[in-house]
């Protein structure tokens, strides 16, 4: 932990209700979004880690309100998890550790937005899944999580980021940017940019539905991509669902689309060798099963009948959002090479390109496990 970091988290860290003494604090995970850095604090000779994170307030603008939705998420978690037998909420659900005034985040002098999570202990995030048993596990995670907050009581929870998965004004957003093409990339992004504008038709479907009632809205996690769920590493059971940022009202469909894209394929959202690329029909299956055996209880006819679907729409989705930053500049996405944004793009494209020549295949594992799940006998 020697490492010069970014920020001076010795003028942070005392701003929040630590019982020990800072020891010191490394860069952590992978996000693209938030600064995030494990945290060691040492307590009566005991070694013990948190996760403090600089919250990106470009990204999220309105920071309380955000905070305030993961107040009410984490404290109905930890309700439900305590009335499971053998629950354990310290484990299962982030926990907020408090300011000193009994705030859920430090707003520092030069207008940062920081807060602390106790750190998930003996499980990992991973960047992509490597088995079928992880997609298995991921999804009756994520399932589970949106079961239990099924029944959040009081107001819906505060829209963080209007149109987040609205994907037709990712489009009009991307059409903008290819406009502009302020930097003049686009070409260099000519196929990328062809595969986009072919598929503009379909982008409508889920907001359409939800527009018109046919989707139920429901509280929605938004962000279910592999690196956001902890698998114990005993066992590899799914543990913790995390980074609850953009948790908020929205469709199933966001969330298990979001799973179809990172957790069906054995290589990383930034792989530059797309025949790496190859979307697993095997993790799809057991992604499907670990959903319905979690969600399928309260999931509707119209809901399961586009699974399969949003794995399509949501990985163009993302992709398209890539495509767009890489032609605005990367200005949104944390980089960390030149042309990243593509080639996370180009990933994106691939898979969906795949999931539309398997579609056939996609559908039919749905219904067969809808029909053992969600109507056995
Ligand atoms: P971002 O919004 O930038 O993706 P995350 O909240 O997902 O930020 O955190 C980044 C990474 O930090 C996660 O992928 C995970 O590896 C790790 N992480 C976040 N919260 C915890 C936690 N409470 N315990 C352990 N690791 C965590
Ligand atoms: C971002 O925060 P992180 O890295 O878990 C992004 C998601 C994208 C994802 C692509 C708030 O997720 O929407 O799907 O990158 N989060 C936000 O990897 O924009
Ligand atoms: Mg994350």
């Amino acid at each position: 932990m020697t490492e010069v970091l970014k920020h001076d988290l010795t003028k942070i860290v005392p701003f929040f209700r630590f019982r020990g003494k800072f020891v010191g604090a490394e860069p952590w995970g992978s996000g693209h979004i938030n600064d995030t850095y494990r945290l060691k604090i040492e307590q009566g000779g005991r070694d013990l880690y948190y996760i403090i994170q600089r919250i990106n307030n470009k990204v999220f603008p309105h920071v309380p309100e955000m905070m305030h939705n993961i107040e009410r998420v984490t404290k109905h978690l930890r309700k439900k998890i305590e009335a499971i037998p053998g629950g354990d909420y310290s484990r299962e659900a982030l926990c907020l550790v408090y300011t000193l005034d009994d705030k859920p985040y430090y707003l520092d002098p030069e207008g940062n937005y920081w807060r602390v999570y106790v750190f998930v202990e003996n499980a990992s995030t991973m960047d992509y899944v490597s088995s079928p048993s992880q997609a298995y596990e991921a999804a009756r995670a994520f399932g589970k999580f949106q079961c239990m907050l099924q029944d959040l009581p009081g107001e819906p929870l505060f829209e963080v980021i209007p149109g987040f998965h609205h994907t037709p004004k990712r489009f009009e957003k991307f059409l903008k940017a290819l406009e502009a093409d302020a930097l003049g990339r686009a070409a260099s992004a000519r196929s990328e940019i062809d595969f986009a504008l072919a598929r503009r038709e379909s982008t409508s479907v889920v907001v359409d539905m939800l527009a018109s009632g046919q989707l139920p809205g429901r509280v929605t996690h938004n962000d279910t991509k592999i690196n956001n769920v902890m698998l114990n590493d005993s066992d590899g059971r799914g543990i913790c669902v995390i980074d609850l940022d953009t948790v908020m009202p929205g469709s199933v469909l966001y969330d298990f689309g979001d799973e179809v894209r990172t957790s069906t394929v054995n290589a990383a959202e930034d792989e530059k060798d797309l025949s790496k690329v190859r979307f697993s029909l095997e993790y799809f299956s057991e992604l499907v099963r670990g959903y319905l055996e979690s969600a399928g209880d309260f999931l509707t006819p119209d809901e399961i009948r586009l699974l399969s679907f949003s794995g399509r729409l949501i990985t163009f989705e993302i992709g398209l959002r890539f495509l767009t930053d890489y032609l605005e500049g990367d200005v949104y996405f944390k980089v960390h090479r030149e042309g990243h944004n593509l080639d996370r793009c180009r990933t994106q494209f691939e898979m969906v390109r795949q999931m539309e020549e398997l579609r056939d295949d996609m559908e039919a594992i749905v219904a067969k496990y809808q029909a053992e799940i969600c109507c056995p006998g």
